[in-house]
C-alpha cells in the first residue's frame, strides 16, 4: 500500500548544509521531533555508494517514526533501500517511466516551475508536485527563475495535484503559502542550516497552524 502523504512540512536534506551523512540523519530526527512530516534525500554531487549508505541509515532512522523517505532522482537507490518514494525533476527520468520502475505503491513527486509544466504533470502517475522556487534561494544554484507569491497563487488555483511550495521559504512565508493553496512547504536551509533543527521545524509548524505572518 502507498504510504499516506502529508506534505505539511517537507524537509529536503542537503549534505553541505547538514554536515554530511550522519549530520543528515541527526538533522532529520531532530526535525521530525519538531514536526516535519516527510523527508527527502537530495545530494546532486554524491557518488552512488554514499547515496546507498546514507539512504539506508535514514530509512532505519525514520521508519520507527512512520515518516516517509523520498529519494531525489535515484530510482535504483529508492528501490534498493525500499524508500517510500522518489522525487524527479524536469530533467530527470520522465514521470511515466519513473512510475513503471517504482510500481504503483511508492510515492512519486515531480518538480514544476511554471503553468505548462504543471499542466503536463500526469494525473494518476504523479502523487504530488513541488512548485518553485517561490522565492530566491541560495541553496539550488541552477534553480529556475523565481515564481513569486502572486504567480504561485494562480498556480495553486489551477492545480489538480497536491502541491508543496519550495524555494527560499522561511519563517514569515508559511502562512501566506498555505493561504495561497499550498498543501505544505518544503525547506532546506530553514531547517538544515539552523543550530537547532527541532526548534526551527517547530516554529515553521506553528506558523502554519496559527497562520501568523511575521513582518
Ligand atoms: N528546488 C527548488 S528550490 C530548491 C530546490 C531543491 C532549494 C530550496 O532550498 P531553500 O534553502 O529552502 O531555499
Amino acid at each position: 500500500m502507498k504510504p499516506a502523504l502529508d506534505l505539511s512540512l517537507y524537509l529536503v536534506l542537503d549534505p553541505d548544509l547538514c554536515d554530511g551523512g550522519q549530520g543528515m540523519v541527526d538533522t532529520a530526527l531532530a526535525a521530525v521531533a519538531g514536526g516535519v512530516t516527510i523527508v527527502q534525500l537530495r545530494a546532486p554531487r554524491w557518488k552512488k555508494r554514499q547515496w546507498v549508505a546514507v539512504a539506508m541509515a535514514l530509512k532505519a532512522a525514520l521508519d520507527p517514526h512512520h515518516i516517509p523517505l523520498i529519494i531525489n532522482d535515484h530510482i535504483d537507490v529508492a528501490l534498493l533501500v525500499d524508500a517510500a518514494g522518489v522525487h524527479v525533476g524536469q530533467q530527470d527520468i520522465a514521470p511515466g517511466m519513473a512510475r513503471q520502475l517504482i510500481g504503483p505503491h511508492k510515492i512519486l513527486g515531480l518538480s514544476i516551475s511554471n503553468a505548462e509544466q504543471m499542466a503536463a504533470a500526469p494525473l494518476g502517475v504523479v502523487d504530488y508536485i513541488g512548485v518553485g522556487p517561490v522565492f530566491a534561494t541560495g541553496t539550488k544554484l541552477d534553480a529556475s527563475p523565481v515564481i513569486g507569491l502572486e504567480e504561485f497563487t494562480s498556480l495553486m488555483q489551477a492545480k489538480s495535484l497536491p502541491a508543496v511550495a519550495i524555494g527560499g521559504i522561511g519563517l514569515g512565508h508559511v502562512a501566506a503559502l498555505l493561504s495561497a493553496g499550498a498543501d505544505g512547504v518544503a525547506v532546506v536551509s530553514a531547517i538544515c542550516g539552523q543550530n537547532n533543527p527541532q526548534q526551527a521545524a517547530q516554529a515553521l509548524r506553528l506558523e502554519g497552524a496559527i497562520g501568523c505572518n511575521y513582518p
